[in-house]
């Protein structure tokens, strides 16, 4: 049974009814769906901050959360075991991706050589476990947020000794990447924002942060470390406004700052509901501009306003992000999907933290089998494509062939009555739409 006491997860599809709780009933890691198998359409990953961190406190509460390593008192002893427990926890998942920050996985000392150094004991051994199990780095980053040297932020930090530290810390996180080959690298900006514009200089914090990513490109680029870059937005939590606002934001700065070779996009569920978007839309602007890089699996509460990180467990959701996935063709160049993911605080026995990730992996393959039935009907982009279909030639078609002008569609438009305009419009029967993508759902699950 392990460090963990818990037997690996199965995948043991409906048979034994909607109640088994410790397996898989829709994750089936080598069963292929739309040419690809589920494991590389979906490539898990888990979060380190909150699966093995996170102690499940509120703004009312401290922790509820029962870990097995919290037994070892010294900060370097349990960072060491965590570890193990870590490695035993994918492998009995089947997760082939896990993501960290930097103070993740080890002990801050007072100064950045000491923290260095601590990192590379816990590197070492993660490098060691990576090798054993073929576990691989799916990203990783640097917190420059959790200390309070970070009040102000880092590369947007008005002192200029903390934007230097904060460059120190991107240098040894870079290297760490390389050395663990890590796919993709990300940079969420949790403090890159201001809590009052009035003491604000907005272009001036912005200049500094792009001078800082470009930094972090060319000593990328100096040491051979190839992984994607992404930002990931979000519009604001811990900070009142952050910079990387949504993914239409993020792109337009990636764009002012001649950045947009470099970087990608990482996009997280509950993120986009702060920004009063759903993830899919976030992830059409994304997929749309050529930006969509990784995603950060999650989901948020309607009635509550604030980052839940919870486990993803909405079909409807899950659906919607995988038919743009299998749209895009892949979740990104290098992507996967982060469990950025925490059990509920009432949810605190280890047993939960399996059950909780066995949600969210049986969602998102549910969401992928429907996803790809949709896609193999053409459903949505044969609707798409006779909605569009009075661009396709006529008027329409010089719109899209640039031909068009003002004047030339003025002329077009200039006796037509109102009759024959409201006749040029269909109904979208959005209803039947919404029912139909229903029946996907419980059609192609009943198949499972
Ligand atoms: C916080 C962010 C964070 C990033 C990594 O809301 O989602 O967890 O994913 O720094
Ligand atoms: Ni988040
Ligand atoms: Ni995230």
């Amino acid at each position: 049974m392990g460090l963990w006491d818990i037997d690996k997860i199965e995948y043991v599809g409906r048979e034994k009814g909607p109640q088994e709780g410790l397996a898989f009933h829709y994750y089936d890691a080598d069963k292929v769906v739309a040419g690809k198998k589920m494991k590389d359409w979906l490539r898990f990953g888990v979060a380190w901050w909150h699966t093995f961190n996170q102690e499940l406190v509120d703004p009312f509460g401290t922790g509820t959360a029962q870990r097995p390593y919290y037994k070892y008192t010294d900060p370097m002893d349990q960072a060491l075991a965590k570890v193990d427990y870590a490695f035993e926890l994918f492998t009995k998942l089947g997760v082939e991706y896990f993501c960290f920050h930097d103070r993740d996985i080890a002990p801050e000392g007072d100064t950045l050589r000491e923290t260095n150094a601590n990192l590379d004991k816990v590197v070492d051994k993660i490098e060691e476990n990576m090798k054993a199990t073929g576990v691989k780095l799916l990203w990783n980053t640097s917190s420059l947020f959790t200390n309070p040297r970070f009040v102000s932020g880092a590369a947007t930090s008005p002192f200029a000794d903390i934007y230097a530290y904060a460059a120190g810390q991107l240098k040894k996180s870079l290297e760490i990447g390389k050395r663990l080959g890590a796919e993709n690298y990300v940079f969420w900006g949790g403090r890159e924002g201001y809590e009052n514009l009035w003491n604000t200089e907005m272009k001036r914090e912005q200049d500094h942060i792009a001078a800082f990513f470009h930094m972090c490109a060319d000593y990328a680029k100096e040491i051979g470390m190839d992984a994607q870059f992404l930002i990931e937005p979000k519009p604001k939590e811990p900070t009142l406004h952050q910079y990387d606002f949504d993914a239409a934001t993020a792109i337009n700065f990636l764009r002012t700052y001649d950045l947009t070779d470099v970087f990608k996009l990482n996009l997280e569920g509950n993120h986009a509901n702060l920004a009063g978007h759903t993830y899919q839309h976030e992830i059409r602007v994304a997929r749309e501009a050529g930006f969509l890089g990784s995603l950060d699996a999650n989901q948020g509460d309607k009635l509550i306003g604030w980052d839940m990180d919870e486990f993803p467990t909405d079909l409807y959701e899950t659906v919607a992000v995988m038919w743009e996935v299998l749209a895009a063709g892949s979740i990104g160049p290098r992507g996967g999907l982060n469990f950025d993911a925490k059990p509920r605080r009432t949810s605190f026995t280890p047993e939960d933290l399996f059950r909780a990730h066995i949600a969210g992996m049986d969602s998102y393959a549910a969401g992928l089998l429907v996803a790809a039935k949709m896609h193999e009907d053409h459903y949505i982009e044969d609707l798409q494509e006779a909605r569009y279909s009075s661009f396709d030639s006529g008027i329409g078609a010089t719109v899209e062939d640039g031909t068009a002008t003002l004047a030339s569609l003025a002329e077009y438009a200039i006796d037509k009555p109102q009759s024959e305009l409201i006749a040029a419009t269909k109904s979208d029967h959005l209803e039947s739409v919404k029912a139909t993508i229903n029946n996907y759902i419980i059609d192609a699950l009943a198949e499972a």
